[in-house]
């Protein structure tokens, strides 16, 4: 789809009406003649400006700095479909949403080579074209208005045009770095060097690395709505008990569309050896008394910034003694990983710390024979019940900055405003033959948000209970 499919409705007047589905019934022209007429005015009070406009303008003057003397395309991406005429749920580009914050789909940000940033945007297919009537896409009356060009103006901060004038700024052909991946009709109009395309995909994979204060405010709001939604899933364990883990899945996505946007990442509700699978999203299993049930769900918020915590919980409010120290280990695990948390430290060091505890730990269990022999840089036999790294950068994408070079990110130093997951696991395979019979089964991850300060870190999700000990309480209290 994209903003090709816009811009050859908007050009043309084919026999077919654009958007008509193939059991919508004719439409005489009487009819459509009819229907565009009769309309009361519709009188537009123009937003105020939103909080977040001045701090995209200073991310899109960033980028023109960059790029000196160039045009750069930002395109949002269109509608993706899901079978036949129906669509998915549209959601923003995630650079565009950053430098843009325009929640419309089809629309392209363009940096001309002045360094002016314009947003082409199409507009309402309103009463004045029988598309607002049928076009089951973008017409008005199937999908309600859009903003007008000079609502979003006001209220984003940035110069908008009709997304028909595209191609009269960019004639086909022009020589432009675009952001890939979202809309190859905008791909196919510039003329460009995928190496060039690259370097402007690394560099606002970057320029994310540090957010801003409104950022980490938006972040702050997804965790807030998040730890709602744990409490939501901790008072529905019962009804859980009863149904399936689709049960929880169901009541933390209803906190997620009211708190916020949606959830960020399809929510992991894993009860009982589920827990082992590390992305568990069929969420179709039991929730059993007796056992545990790992939950790995976050609330994208209104700025499409997201929260990712997990946290795994006795289904009837009380661990066991088995369950109590595999939880226990990976609690302290993560202590160790948050405190390496600081300005200056390697990307990788949360992640050694974690290590380093969980190893001894598996030793202390009997699983490992020697913690330092499976920690050598040669054996890491360790990684089979760990399975996965500790930390991912988190924002407007929960795998957030992710065309950052390694020597930026993995292999990088951590800096005040950067945020990161911290989340250890222990995954005892059901199957697995060379661990204690009663540890099979187990699996834990505890999964916190945090933000690098100028001398340490804060937690964002620290409201949501870890230590086993608050667990309980908190789910006792919840649960009356
Ligand atoms: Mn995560």
């Amino acid at each position: 789809m994209g903003a090709r499919r816009t811009l050859e409705a908007m050009s043309e007047t084919p026999q077919e009406p654009p958007g008509t589905a193939s059991h919508d019934p004719d439409r005489p022209a009487a009819l459509l003649e009819f229907m565009s007429t009769g309309w009361a005015p519709r009188e537009e009070v123009p937003p105020q400006q939103h909080p977040s406009a001045p701090y995209r303008a200073r991310r899109r003057a960033a980028l023109a700095e960059r790029f000196p003397g160039e045009w750069l395309v930002v395109p949002t991406g269109g509608y993706r479909t899901r079978a036949n005429d129906t669509e998915f749920r549209f959601r923003a580009g995630t650079e565009f949403a950053y430098l843009v914050g325009s929640h419309e789909p089809d629309a392209v940000l363009v940096v001309d080579p002045q360094g002016e940033a314009t947003l082409f945007q199409a507009p309402s297919m309103d009463r004045s074209t029988p598309a607002f009537f049928t076009d089951r896409m973008y017409g008005e009356l199937w999908v309600g208005p859009r903003p007008t060009l000079a609502a979003t103006s006001a209220l984003l901060g940035i110069e908008a045009r009709p997304l028909e004038e595209l191609p009269k700024v960019l004639p086909e052909g022009t020589r432009a770095r675009v952001l890939r991946g979202y809309d190859a009709g905008i791909e196919a109009l510039v003329a460009g060097g995928p190496d060039e395309d690259a370097e402007l995909a690394t560099f606002l994979s970057e320029l994310r690395l540090v957010k801003d204060e409104h950022e980490i405010g938006q972040l702050q709001e997804a965790v807030d709505a998040t730890v709602t939604g744990f409490e939501d899933v901790v008072r529905a364990m019962p009804a859980a008990v009863e149904s399936s883990e689709r049960w929880i899945e169901g009541v933390f996505g209803l906190r997620a569309r009211v708190d916020g946007n949606d959830v960020g990442y399809g929510s992991i509700c894993a009860a009982g050896s589920h827990a082992c699978i590390l992305h568990w999203t069929d969420n179709d299993g039991p929730v059993r008394e007796g056992e545990l049930v790992l939950l790995d769900m976050g609330v994208e918020g209104h700025e499409l910034y997201t929260a990712d915590v997990t946290r795994t919980l006795p289904v009837n409010g009380t661990f066991t003694d088995r369950q109590r120290e595999v939880y226990l280990l990976v609690y302290e695990a993560q202590e160790a990983a948050i405190a390496a948390c600081r300005p200056g430290a390697d990307f990788l060091d949360p992640h050694r710390a974690a290590m380093r505890v969980l190893a001894q730990g598996l030793e202390r269990m009997g699983v490992l024979d020697s913690a330092e022999a499976a920690l050598a840089e040669d054996s890491q036999l360790y990684r089979r019940y760990t399975l996965h790294g500790v930390s991912h950068m988190l924002g407007i994408d929960v795998h957030d900055c992710a065309h950052a070079r390694r020597e930026m990110y993995a292999k990088g130093t951590l800096a005040p405003g950067y945020v990161l997951t911290v989340e250890p696991g222990l995954y005892f395979q059901p199957d697995d033959l060379t661990v204690p019979e009663d540890l099979r089964g187990i699996g834990v991850r505890i999964e916190d948000d945090i933000v690098i300060t100028e001398d340490g870190c804060r937690n964002l999700s620290a409201a949501l209970p870890r230590h086993p000990d608050e667990v309980e309480a908190w789910m006792a209290r919840l649960r009356g």
